[in-house]
């Protein structure tokens, strides 16, 4: 067992007993007991052997019991226990500066905070302000904390990764000695998450002193972490490392393509070369000694016998193979988005109206939107009653009967309810162009139980669209427990859509398991889940993401003309009208 592992168990352990309120002298030989194996020269596996692991000044007789516990088991019951007593995400709330594990047991009785993003919401909403002994300063405090806690996590959002490497881009391409500059790493790869940012940039030997102070001089730069020849490392504000490459200009292609990864594929492709008698490394493709041109990537992937494979698929699956067979499939692009569907409105709780939202999608070029306000159960959110929704209805007729472009569908974000069945009378559903059926309350349910609930939801005839299949939110929430071929199952039963949900916040459906669900022969459609104009622009997050599961344009429902979309909601509707009076007769 690692030391760092067996430290942070002793201090976890420690921690949640605090939470429980347990004797402070229990709580702090915990703590003790980690700091004390933090410090030690010796390894603790050898004393503990040698039988002197008690003779450590911090550890006392208890803890020589629970360390050896880990050493030998690598785990401890007290541990595995406390952990199941809170919710997984209560821990997080430790690293928040100026928050001790008092005011952490408040949170959780009072508020029944379990993770940092429910007590930033509860910040944002006010409620910790109100509660006894906290107050507005403190509650501003802890949303202070928050945001650092944030900037400084292992791993960021997509969205909050791009819009700087962008700039920085921009930035370095400004200069005359960077003959080309480009992203790479993950962020090129439209991963979900980055870890941190790599760029690579063609800069002659002699000029390179120049772009590195360039570089380390840009706004926005925390800390100069290294800086040579070859490679620059700062730290950036936004929380982040941003690593630049710089190379010659005929190692350009070979630098990015290797800075671009994934490392599978990497590993991949060498092997590939390595068969044809060729040499891959980060400066160049070899025969022998000899240097091979390669003026960009396209012609690295031809000097190996394969098609260009775009970053999005590098993540060392199949994407060799076929590129080889030269099947790889043509990628959809956001131009070839016509539409979308799961937006909201000042109706429930996005901050744009109606009229708003649609004018905005006209200005991406969109032919058709779809709103999805939310629906009654889901108060917190503003979901309309019955009859509120007949009043939208009104609105959007309306809009569409003037022959307004964009064409306004009437859809709802339907909560799925405790049993798995719809928020909405069968009639009232039976009225909306589309349904989205979504999971907003009562997570933590057992496998079996959340299964049944969405399956049943699901198969239900006016089920258009699954919203945020599984409920993660990246870097706070994992998704709930669910066997997803089971639901994946019942949607193509139904012919229900999964949803890849753009917001850069759950990029939900996985990319993982959309490759799955479009090798089964089934579409998908990318929804921004957007409360406000500029949150429509998100489905280019989802876009990537898709392009990631190597779906093509047909694979996805909003890159269809109204025409066909609009006929196709239409005879799914008129079947479940069928479905529902005969299941009613
Ligand atoms: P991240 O930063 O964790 O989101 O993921 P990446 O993919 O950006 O990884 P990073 O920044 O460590 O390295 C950038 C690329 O450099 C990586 O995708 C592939 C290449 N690379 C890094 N280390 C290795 C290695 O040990 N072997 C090979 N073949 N490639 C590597
Ligand atoms: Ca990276
Ligand atoms: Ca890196
Ligand atoms: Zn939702």
């Amino acid at each position: 067992m690692k030391r760092e592992t067996l430290v942070g168990i002793l201090r976890e352990t420690g921690q949640l007993l605090e939470l429980k309120g347990e004797n402070p002298f229990r709580v702090r030989a915990y703590e003790n007991a980690a700091r004390a194996l933090e410090g030690l020269a010796e390894e603790p596996e050898d004393l503990l052997e040698a039988g002197t692991l008690g003779e450590i000044p911090g550890i006392g007789p208890g803890l020589v019991t629970a360390i050896a516990e880990l050493i030998h088991g690598g785990r401890l019951a007290l541990h595995d226990q406390l952990r199941a007593e809170f919710p997984h995400g209560v821990l997080d709330l430790f690293r928040i500066s100026g928050l001790g594990p008092k005011r952490i047991a408040v949170l959780i009785r009072e508020l029944g905070v379990g993770s940092p993003a429910d007590l930033e919401r509860a910040c944002r909403e006010g409620r910790v302000a109100g509660l006894g002994g906290f107050g507005e300063k403190s509650q501003q405090k802890i949303l202070a904390g928050l945001a650092e806690l944030g900037r400084h996590q292992e791993r960021h959002l997509l969205s909050a990764a791009q819009p700087v490497a962008v700039e920085l881009v921009a930035r370095l391409r400004e200069h005359p000695a960077v003959t080309r500059v480009e992203i790479a790493g993950s962020l090129r790869r439209w991963r979900e998450t980055i870890g941190d940012l790599d760029l690579v940039a063609a800069v002659a030997l002699a000029r390179r002193a120049e772009v590195a102070a360039l570089f380390t001089g840009l706004p926005g730069t925390e800390e100069i972490l290294g800086s040579g020849d070859t490679k620059v490392s700062t730290r950036l504000d936004a929380g982040f490392q941003a690593d630049l490459r710089m190379v010659e200009e005929e190692e350009f292609a070979c630098a990015l393509h290797h800075f671009t990864g994934s490392k599978e594929h990497n590993i991949a492709l060498r092997t590939r070369a390595r068969q044809e008698g060729l040499t891959i490394n980060e400066y160049g493709l070899f025969r022998g000694e000899r240097r091979l041109e390669v003026g960009d990537e396209r012609a690295l992937y031809r000097h190996l016998g394969l098609a260009w494979i775009p970053p999005e698929m590098r993540e060392g699956l199949d994407e060799i193979e076929l590129a080889e067979r030269g099947s790889l499939p043509d990628l959809i692009e956001l131009a070839d988005l016509r539409g979308t569907f799961h937006v909201h409105t000042t109706w429930s709780d996005g901050t744009a109206s109606v009229e708003q939202m649609a004018s905005a999608a006209a200005q991406l070029g969109w032919e058709y939107l779809g709103i999805a306000d939310h629906s009654r159960s889901a108060a917190y959110a503003g979901g309309l009653k019955p009859d509120r929704v007949l009043e939208q209805w009104r609105e959007i007729d309306a809009w569409n009967a003037a022959g307004r472009a964009p064409h306004l569908f009437k859809g709802t974000e339907c909560d799925i309810l405790q049993d798995g069945a719809l928020d909405f009378p069968d009639d009232l559903l039976l009225g909306f162009d589309f349904v989205v059926v979504s999971v907003h309350s009562r997570f933590r349910m057992s496998r079996e139980a959340m299964t049944e609930r969405i399956v049943r939801a699901v198969s239900h005839p006016c089920a258009t669209f699954l919203g945020h299949p599984t409920g993660r939110l990246l870097l706070a929430r994992d998704g709930y427990e669910l066997d997803l071929d089971a639901v994946l199952d019942a949607a193509e039963g139904n012919d229900t859509i999964v949803e890849v949900n753009a917001s850069p916040h759950r990029l939900d459906l996985d990319w993982r398991a959309l490759r799955g669900w479009l090798r089964r022969g089934r579409r998908t459609s990318i929804h921004p889940d957007a409360h406000s104009t500029h949150g429509l622009s998100d489905v280019r997050y989802g876009v990537g993401v898709t392009r990631k599961a190597g779906a093509t344009a047909r694979d996805v429902l909003n890159a269809q003309p109204l025409a066909e979309v609009r006929g196709w909601l239409e005879a799914r509707r008129a079947r479940a009208g069928e479905r529902l009076a005969g299941a009613g007769r």
